[in-house]
């Protein structure tokens, strides 16, 4: 990076801060991974100089040859991924893209029935501070009381009541596996379209380890970033028949000019994710939360719904007496990085929460395997459960320890 050096030497200094945060630290954010360095490359190409408004073959800007190339193989690559009739690479992220699904099926006051997010789901599925739960008439369906997983009976019932237009599935902190074909069942059983935001295990459906939404849904939406391990950035698959009300929502509908580099690293992602070593890479990822979760609950934490089907679980870390913004500074303070994160019928506000969320998809691309899950597992439970005045240096050590035997290659300063 000796352009940027020379020429912005506050941002190249951030830059290189964030390279040693990410190499010392380990990120145990459920949402976050490693992109390839050749992800790396395409996002930080010349593709970000070109506008290419409109859509392969049918653009508003001359010159647009290359760029056809590159979303054309994003587009074709991400629908055999996922079996899709029709995709939209061109959303900036996951919002955008649930977005642009709503905009095309629901007029405002329109009902839409998703997870509460305090239940695992996401702002984007009808939350009150989100656009789309002040557009539209947001209902939200629980995770029952008792097992804290999706009764599908309980799901119906709501249906029932609430008579939704579009019902959504997914979220960004439910731990176990997704119900499609029952999804479907309920929604043809009330007259409702189906969308599946599918951001978080997005890369375990490409790799078989966690059933395809695609066959059972009208829409599917997902980021690029998390499981599937690629450049920030987000997409829409569906049918042939809503393959150009979409295209048009997004744009001219929401967005102006496609991002370009975006879409080059998204065309990336996708080729990597269809290569052997991806599936690999996702065992190991669930193996390492089944691992992880296992150890905890060994060590005497409390996970929600009592562990994990995917790549993340939450720990009711108000169970051990600390809140799960407490347990986030404490592991921070060690080198562990994890969000706070509510659960189920949880007393505590957004901002206090009652336990952490973790997952094992980026520490999974590092290298780390089961026997450090175990060791992981020590450090969390240890910090967690630690008086409030104990010396964390130990853990710190222990942290630092890990970090140095599983480097981040192609981060060394530059
Ligand atoms: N912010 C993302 C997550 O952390 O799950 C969801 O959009």
């Amino acid at each position: 990076m000796s352009y940027l050096k020379d020429s912005d030497p506050a941002v190249y200094a951030a830059i290189e801060a964030e390279k040693r945060r990410q190499q010392e630290h380990l990120e145990l954010i459920a949402s976050e991974n490693w992109t390839s360095p050749a992800v790396r490359e395409a996002v930080g190409s010349i593709m970000t100089d070109k506008y290419a408004e409109g859509y392969p073959g049918r653009r508003y800007y001359g010159g647009c040859e290359n760029m056809d190339t590159v979303e054309e193989l994003a587009r074709s690559r991400v629908k055999a991924l996922f079996g899709a009739e029709h995709a939209n690479v061109q959303p900036h992220a996951g919002a955008p893209a649930n977005l642009a699904v709503y905009l095309t099926v629901l007029k405002p006051g329109d009902t839409i029935l998703g997870l509460e997010l305090s239940h695992g789901g996401h702002l984007t599925h009808g939350s009150p501070v989100s656009i789309t739960g002040q557009l539209y008439r947001a209902e939200h369906y629980q995770v029952n009381r008792v097992t804290e997983r999706l009764d599908m009976d309980e799901v119906r019932d709501r249906a029932r009541a609430v008579r939704p237009r579009l019902i959504v599935a997914g979220g960004s902190a439910y731990p176990r596996t997704w119900d499609f074909a029952a999804f479907r069942a309920i929604a043809d059983e009330v007259g409702a379209l189906l969308m599946v935001d599918m951001a978080h295990f997005a890369g375990l459906v490409a790799a078989d380890l966690h059933p395809n939404p695609v066959p059972y849904s009208d829409f599917v939406t997902s980021t690029t970033h998390k499981t599937l391990r690629g450049p920030r950035g987000g997409f829409i698959l569906t049918r042939q028949a809503w393959a150009q009300a979409i295209d048009k929502m997004v744009f001219p509908g929401l967005q102006g000019g496609p991002l370009m580099h975006a879409i080059a690293g998204k065309a990336v992602a996708f080729y990597e994710a269809m290569q052997p070593a991806f599936r690999q890479y996702q065992q190991q990822v669930v193996r390492n939360a089944a691992r992880l979760a296992e150890g905890l609950q060994a060590r005497g934490l409390r996970l929600v719904s009592g562990g994990t089907d995917t790549h993340l679980m939450l720990v009711d870390v108000k169970a051990n007496g600390i809140t799960g913004k407490e347990a986030q500074a404490r592991l921070a303070r060690v080198g562990i990085t994890v969000n706070k994160n509510t659960i189920p019928f949880d007393p505590e506000k957004p901002m206090v929460t009652s336990g952490i969320r973790v997952g094992t998809p980026q520490v999974t691309t590092r290298g780390l395997g089961l026997n450090e899950m175990d060791e992981l597992a020590d450090i969390i439970a240890g910090v967690v459960k630690a008086p409030g005045d104990a010396d964390l240096e130990p853990y710190a050590r222990r942290v630092r320890a890990l970090a140095e035997a599983f480097p981040l290659p192609g981060l060394e300063p530059s």
